[in-house]
């Protein structure tokens, strides 16, 4: 069985198995040359050839464990109608944003594009087939609280518009998420069933909720995707930022290992849940003996747990090649 199965099946692996998300990406010349290739971001996602390279590119380079498809969190409100583009400099935008909108209107009028998401699960079918047998396909989605957060303002870290939706109209912002979810877990089984051996669900923007709003818009939502579609393969949670609600959600949502961002600490979870983390992005930006240090210090954390090596957020674009080999050759040795 490949690594990152054995530790998903709460067995553990030394040295543990790893990957880091957003191990695809501009850090690497091979994709810029690549993005430059397709035209643009989006056009990229959607051609499933280049897809897959683009999935491929930084297994082949660095020997990680996983290949984590190339895509965004952003293709299901594509999916769900709003249109999407990822500009060269600022972030990605939806639009017309539903902040001001009636939510029940805007989500009764708009037009469903499930096709859009078509060219996403053949990219899985094609990696699947090329990737060896020894590393793993990992599909993904975000949680739909945090694509909520990006469907309300139009862009990130606006989680506000978000908040105050959810507050001014629970009714239409449960519609809302209740969309979201439905959609997600019909991707997450797509993937699934045509090649993904385990999903993460990636929940950006998961901190700084209220304890009911964590409750209602983190835990809720992901359990319903973890009943949907958690006997097809293991799901990975990231609650990024959850803090002091970690175990909870670890408990509450059934997800069958937690990712941890670089300020978490596993106190609460059951001593066989794997953890995926945690190793700060800045310090694998720093390099040299920052970064074996922060290593070493991840791998004595959870020397005892199933664990996944990965950083505790995306990898820094300005990342040098040489900092992610000498991280993969602390590691491995
Ligand atoms: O060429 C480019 O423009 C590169 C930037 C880029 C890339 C490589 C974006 C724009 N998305 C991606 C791919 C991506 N995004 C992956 C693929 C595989 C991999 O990990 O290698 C994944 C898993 C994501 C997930 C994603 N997209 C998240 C969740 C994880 C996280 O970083 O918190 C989020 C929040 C997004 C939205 C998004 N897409 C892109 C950007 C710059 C952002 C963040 C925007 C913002 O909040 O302002």
């Amino acid at each position: 069985m490949p690594p990152i199965l054995e530790v998903l099946a709460r067995r553990r692996v030394d040295p543990p198995p790893v990957w880091l998300m957003r191990q695809a990406g501009r850090y690497l010349p091979e994709y810029r040359e690549l993005r430059e290739r397709a035209g643009g971001f989006l056009d990229l996602v959607c051609t499933p050839d280049l897809a897959a390279e683009a999935t491929l590119q930084p297994v082949r380079r660095f020997g990680f464990d996983a290949a984590i498809l190339f895509s965004d969190i952003l293709v299901v409100p594509w999916a769900l109608g709003q249109e999407l583009a990822f500009g060269s400099e600022e972030g990605p935008r939806l639009s017309p944003p539903l902040a001001g909108q009636s939510l029940p209107l805007a989500l009764f009028a708009m037009a469903n594009r499930p096709e859009r998401l078509k060219p996403i699960v053949e990219t899985v079918r094609q990696v699947r087939a090329a990737l060896p047998e020894d590393k793993v396909l990992l599909g993904f989605a975000g949680g739909p609280w945090t694509v909520a957060t990006y469907m309300l303002a139009g862009e990130g870290g606006r989680v506000e518009e978000a908040r105050l939706a959810a507050l001014k109209d629970p009714f239409g912002f449960r519609m809302l998420i209740e969309r979201i979810t439905n959609v997600t877990a019909g991707f997450l089984a797509a993937q699934i069933v045509h090649g993904a051996q385990a999903v993460q669900i990636f929940d950006s923007w998961a901190g700084q909720l209220s304890v009911a709003e964590f409750e209602r818009w983190v835990i809720r939502p992901t359990r319903q995707i973890v009943e949907t579609i958690g006997h097809l393969a293991p799901v990975i949670g990231f609650p990024r930022g959850a803090g002091s609600r970690l175990a909870a959600y670890a408990r509450e949502t059934g997800v069958h290992a937690v990712a941890l961002d670089e300020g978490a600490v596993p106190d609460g979870l059951p001593d066989d849940l794997p953890v995926q983390g945690n190793v700060d992005p800045l310090a694998l930006l720093a390099g040299g003996e920052a970064l074996d240090r922060e290593v070493d210090a991840v791998l004595a954390r959870f020397r005892d747990r199933p664990h996944i090596l990965n950083l505790g957020h995306g990898i820094d674009k300005a990342t040098p090649i040489a900092h992610v080999e000498r991280l993969v050759q602390r590691l491995r040795g």
